[in-house]
């Protein structure tokens, strides 16, 4: 037997160079990624090594079988064979029989036995084609590289990382683009290796482009601000955190009202923070008795309106929540979306809840979010500004007013940056 090692670019170059040195029967033992030697480039920067292997010789025919059968096989054909006639029967009849047998016997020896390398071609037939699968993987890995930079020309290696990047942190693909491009047509072209600088025009990108509300200018007026969103997003929390600041901060007089008489202990749980924080607290049962609350409370600065957590499926209980923002007359209606949420729920969600006609979007949950490319996409899809970043459960401490270059940082770096 001679077997050799063939290295090239594919399995079936490789494969072919075999053939060509080794003959027709040659088979496939063994095959491997090797790194091309020499400058590595970045696409096809490695090759493939296939042991090969063939017999010199072609193998003997094996020695005609003795003569002989041993018994199983005789019993075999016997019982196989047409029913010999009784041993009683008459000699010719027995000499037939006899006939039958030999016969049998004669075909089994010319049927061709298998050869014995079969399993061998087998195994070597499967390590080519796993070989060949691996080839195209390869090959559809590239292709794939190159799709994803389809919507550039020349892009330098950092620029490239920049988008993938961005892919990675599950900035929707049009978005990544964008923001390449732009980062591109900003860079001064001797900062376009200077990884640092790079990164500063990304988050500068992102952020100048981030739909930050900013603080509500001074009113006069009362101030009435509703929350809603899906269940448990922390729309409770929010509201308590929220009217400390007012109150403890800004030195505003602050209402709050709950609409959620729903969910139990719901009540209990804001009255608790108000009685500690010293807020006046109304509870309404209906839409009806919304104006009546928001009355009451005219004299003060701010009113803060807690609405009952909903399902962006549940379009009754929607339509409801509508008539308590449109009885309350709500200056600002803050759709609250958890930071844990995936694209396509922040898409129906937004959806649904548009019929609230939401002014704002809070961010909860930040400090929990992996990544926060799902948030940049809703941003960018609804163009709603974005009042407030919800970093924890304490109160009144874990809220910021959402800026820019804060979400630029956790977007591109990938983490919640506690700062
Ligand atoms: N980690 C973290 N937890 C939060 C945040 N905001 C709220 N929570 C927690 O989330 C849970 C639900 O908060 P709630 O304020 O009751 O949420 P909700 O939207 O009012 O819930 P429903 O009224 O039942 O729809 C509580 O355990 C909060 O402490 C946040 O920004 N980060
Ligand atoms: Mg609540």
């Amino acid at each position: 037997m001679r077997i050799k090692k063939f290295t090239a670019a594919s399995i079936k170059e490789a494969t072919a160079q075999m053939k060509e040195e080794l003959g027709a029967d040659a088979i496939v033992l063994n095959t491997r990624r090797v790194p091309k030697s020499g400058l590595m480039k970045p696409l096809g920067k490695e090759q493939f090594e296939i042991t090969g292997a063939v017999d010199e010789q072609p193998a003997p025919r094996p020695a005609e079988p003795p003569q002989t059968y041993s018994r199983r096989s005789v019993r075999q054909a016997y019982q196989s064979a047409p029913a010999l006639p009784e041993p009683h029967a008459e000699a010719e009849t027995a000499v037939e029989g006899l006939r039958t047998l030999a016969r049998r016997f004669e075909r089994e020896e010319e049927a061709p036995a298998p050869r014995p390398s079969q399993s061998l071609r087998d195994a070597s037939d499967i390590i080519q084609l796993k070989a060949e699968v691996e080839d195209m993987k390869s090959v559809l890995m590239q292709l794939t590289h190159q799709l994803k930079y389809k919507h550039f020309g020349e892009l330098p290696e950092t620029l490239k990382n920049v988008y993938l990047n961005l892919l990675q942190q599950d900035v929707d693909e049009r978005y990544a683009v964008t923001l390449t491009n732009s980062v591109l047509k900003r860079i001064h072209p001797q900062e376009q290796e200077n990884a640092t600088a790079v990164e500063q025009t990304v988050l500068q990108t992102i952020a100048s482009g981030f739909p930050a509300a900013g603080t509500a200018a001074p009113s006069k007026k009362t101030r009435v601000v509703v929350l809603v969103g899906p269940t448990g997003v922390g729309k409770t929390t929010t509201i308590a955190k929220l009217a400390a600041i007012e109150k403890l901060a800004h030195g505003k007089s602050v209402g709050l009202i709950s609409c959620d008489t729903y969910r139990i202990g719901a009540i209990e749980q804001l009255k608790t923070f108000a009685v500690i924080a010293e807020i006046p607290m109304q509870v309404v049962y209906r839409a009806a008795d919304v104006p009546a609350a928001v009355k009451k409370f005219q004299k003060h600065d701010v009113i803060f309106i807690d609405t009952v957590g909903r399902s962006q499926k549940a379009k009754k209980e929607l339509a409801e929540l509508k008539k308590i923002v449109q009885s309350a007359k709500a200056d600002e209606v803050h759709l609250v979306l958890s930071a844990q949420t995936n694209d396509a729920t922040l898409n129906e969600i937004v959806d649904k809840f548009s019929l609230l006609e939401p002014t704002h979007l809070i961010f909860s949950k930040m400090d929990e979010a992996a990544i926060f490319g799902p948030l940049y996409n809703i941003a960018q899809r609804t163009k709603i500004p974005v009042s407030f970043f919800a970093t924890g459960q304490a109160v009144p401490d874990d809220i910021s007013v959402s800026d820019g270059m804060t979400f630029a940082k956790m977007l591109y770096q990938g983490r919640y940056a506690n700062a």
